[in-house]
């Protein structure tokens, strides 16, 4: 079972398992390579954990994990990508900095949510 948000760290909007890969790092593009990665979406940044392995992980706890990686979200672009992959439901979000990652999601749903609350979080981010 997921994490609850209470075990994670503060100011968490959304987290969730998603599929990640990341397609370009500081503007060069990269080979694709999917895998499934927790995401949490937690003050000013998206951040990447490694997927759970195996059955209920009880002692698995975010805020004790290393991230494998985070994103700034401050002038980022995100939006739904269209032709960037045969999988449905993606999003792809472009840093500041040129590194561009998909995401993506079986669930419509999961995916609009997803859209939506980093789009939030990326208004807020420029009217500051
Ligand atoms: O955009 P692409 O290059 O068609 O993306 C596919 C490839 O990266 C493929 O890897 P190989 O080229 O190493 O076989 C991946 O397995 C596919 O998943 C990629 O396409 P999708 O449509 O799944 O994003």
């Amino acid at each position: 079972s997921p994490p609850h948000p209470s075990d994670l760290p503060h100011e968490v909007e959304k987290a969730g398992q998603l599929n990640k890969t990341k397609i370009a790092e500081g503007g060069r593009k990269l080979r694709k390579s999917w895998g499934v990665s927790w995401v949490v979406l937690a003050g000013n940044s998206l951040v990447f954990y490694k997927d759970l392995k195996g059955p209920a992980p009880a002692s698995w706890r975010p805020a004790s994990s290393r991230p494998e990686s985070s994103v700034d979200l401050r002038g980022a672009v995100l939006e739904r990508a269209r032709d960037m992959s045969s999988k449905k439901n993606v999003i792809h979000l472009r840093t500041v900095t040129g590194n561009e990652f998909l995401l993506q999601s079986d669930s419509e749903a999961e995916i609009q949510d997803w859209h939506q609350t980093i789009k939030g979080v990326i208004r807020r981010l420029d009217q500051e």
